[in-house]
């Protein structure tokens, strides 16, 4: 008979016969496949490149339940289109948007939920909290148990929004439960669904990440994507901007601001990322890279998946030059 015994930190069945692929595990007396013992004990991290056929699958499997989802947005990655979601998934649906703590402690709640009520989008409730530092979570458990309409609830949304953390968070605070999910700082962490029951009226499950094909997240280092990862409260950077002036980050972006009164652009981006500003735009730093006009409006943001945004408050048209397959786009300012 084949092995039915699932992996409890990442949800991978479980196999002993080959060490290459996913799963593997010494024994199949153990819990936990080799990747999550590792990445658990060791903090050793394996990169596991996943097509999102397969998730998308899982996805829609939610969708035919009449069970409540929880959607796990990160605050600093937050879609183009955030109700993409819902040709997937139907279902009651909360808004979670999560790691309120890299934003700036100025950044008021009220104003975020408010920026995303103004889309008329089709959420029972949106929600922000931190789980790294504990922040909401009580609230969101109260909500949960008011729409609930099943013991189970899905946690869904794009590879590293926290959807794991989020779980261990619940259980810690309000389960005897002693399980524990992997999370990681790196993609495709968790890799089928998996049951954590919280306790008898209430069941999270987890699920993989969709991963987002145009994060710049795709294109660099692993030491460049830890450093583009903020991990603490990110610090603005602000810089006054006149035409024909340049603002590079790292070797990932260059920004030229080619028309346009004098301007402010405010960078929202992990703080160990080098930035510069250059008076002129004569050198040729990063053209190699592709480019793409925007005109901006009146104070709205560029976003860069995966880095982060720029908030731009005067109207202009700016150049920018950036790996060709990393999604760019504009949106009214979120801060
Ligand atoms: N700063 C901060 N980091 C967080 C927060 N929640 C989660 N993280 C971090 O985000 C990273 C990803 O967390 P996971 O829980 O593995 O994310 P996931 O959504 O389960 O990802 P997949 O399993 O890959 O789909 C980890 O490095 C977490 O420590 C938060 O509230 N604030
Ligand atoms: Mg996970």
């Amino acid at each position: 008979m084949e092995n039915e015994k699932h992996c409890k930190g990442c949800g991978v069945l479980l196999q002993d016969s080959n060490v290459l692929k996913e799963g593997f595990t010494t024994s199949l007396e153990n819990d936990f496949c080799q990747r999550c013992f590792r990445i658990k004990n060791y903090g050793d991290y394996q990169v596991v490149t996943k097509s999102n056929d397969e998730y998308i699958e899982i996805l829609k499997s939610v969708g035919k339940t009449k069970d409540l989802v929880l959607y796990i947005v990160d605050l600093l990655n937050i879609d183009k289109d955030v109700t993409e979601i819902r040709k997937y998934i139907p279902n009651k649906m909360i808004l979670v948007l999560n790691k309120k703590d890299v934003l700036p402690k100025s950044v008021k709640e009220e104003k975020i939920v408010q920026y995303f009520e103004h889309m008329e989008i089709p959420f029972e409730e949106i929600i922000v909290i931190s789980t790294e530092k504990n922040q909401n979570i009580d609230y969101l458990l109260k909500r949960i148990k008011y729409h609930q309409t099943t013991n189970n609830v899905y946690v869904v949304g794009h590879t590293n929004a926290g959807k794991s953390t989020l779980i261990n968070k619940l259980l810690k605070n309000y389960s005897e439960n002693k399980g524990e999910l992997t999370i990681s700082p790196l993609p495709s962490t968790t890799l089928n669904t998996i049951k954590m029951e919280i306790n008898d009226y209430l069941t999270l499950i987890d699920t993989p990440g969709l991963v987002e094909v145009g994060s710049i997240t795709n294109f660099v280092s692993k030491d460049m994507f830890k450093k583009l990862s903020p991990k603490k409260e990110i610090k603005p950077k602000t810089y006054q901007i006149k035409k024909g002036q340049t603002i590079i980050i790292e070797d990932l972006v260059r920004i030229d601001y080619k028309e346009g009164e004098r301007n402010s652009f405010t960078l929202y981006v992990s703080n160990e990322l080098k930035t510069k500003r250059y008076l002129n735009s004569r050198h040729e730093d990063l053209k190699d890279l592709s480019k793409r006009t925007y005109e901006m409006k009146y104070d709205e943001d560029l976003v860069i998946n995966g880095l982060g945004f720029i908030k731009i408050v005067n109207p202009g048209i700016i150049d920018v030059y950036i790996n060709k397959d990393v999604e760019t786009f504009t949106r009214k300012a979120l801060i």
